[in-house]
């Protein structure tokens, strides 16, 4: 009895240790918006269960040799934030949104965008090591209408061996849900407690 639940306690720890590869992850994208101007943002959330301090965090395009756009402050496990490509542009589109980073990745300066025939998103953490990559694309098996109809791109599921695997991902919202995890058409969670289950 002893010895089992050892083994178990054995194999939790490895599983967590796991995580930690996965520890923040991209949960929403928003490539290509429906205006003629694209309103670009992506959202990260804190798939670990401990306090994530994002100082020296950063998130680049598919491009390495782009400006670095710096993560900040903390996020608590279960937190989402967003990363916007203009702020003026996400604020007046999403005025009740607070939760994003100060620093955009279309600020001048920066300038850098996400690609309307599919583009990278990597997360590095203050030691450079790639702690979430998603490289997204706009055909098959990737969903379409993402493609500047309006819905945003939504992870529906959080154990995906290969976020880069367009079957991990669906059509979300118009206009997306930037901050919020109402993820999936088929799977959406109405609570909090709800949407932590279905990304653990
Ligand atoms: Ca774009
Ligand atoms: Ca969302």
């Amino acid at each position: 009895m002893r010895t089992a639940t050892a083994l178990v306690l054995t194999l939790m720890l490895a599983a967590g240790a796991a995580l930690a590869a996965n520890e923040l992850i991209v949960t929403e994208i928003m490539y290509n918006s429906s205006e003629s101007t694209d309103v670009e943002w992506f959202e990260l959330y804190n798939n670990s269960d401990v306090i994530l301090d994002l100082t020296g965090w950063y998130v680049l395009d598919d491009n390495l040799t782009h400006t670095r756009v710096p993560l900040s402050g903390t996020m608590v496990p279960g937190a989402v934030m967003v990363v916007a490509g203009t702020e003026a542009l996400f604020t007046a589109k999403y005025p009740g949104v607070t939760n994003y980073f100060p620093a955009c990745f279309q600020t001048y300066g920066v300038e850098w965008s996400l690609g309307n025939s599919g583009d990278q998103i990597n997360v590095f953490d203050a030691s450079e090591q790639l702690v979430c990559s998603v490289l997204f694309d706009d055909g098959a098996p990737w969903p379409t209408s993402p493609d500047g109809s309006g819905p945003s791109l939504v992870l529906v599921d959080a154990a995906c061996p290969d976020y880069s695997d367009g079957t991990c991902w669906a059509a979300g919202a118009n206009d997306g849900t930037p901050g919020v995890l109402t993820q999936t058409v088929s799977e959406e969670a109405s609570t909090w407690g709800g949407v932590k289950s279905l990304f653990r």
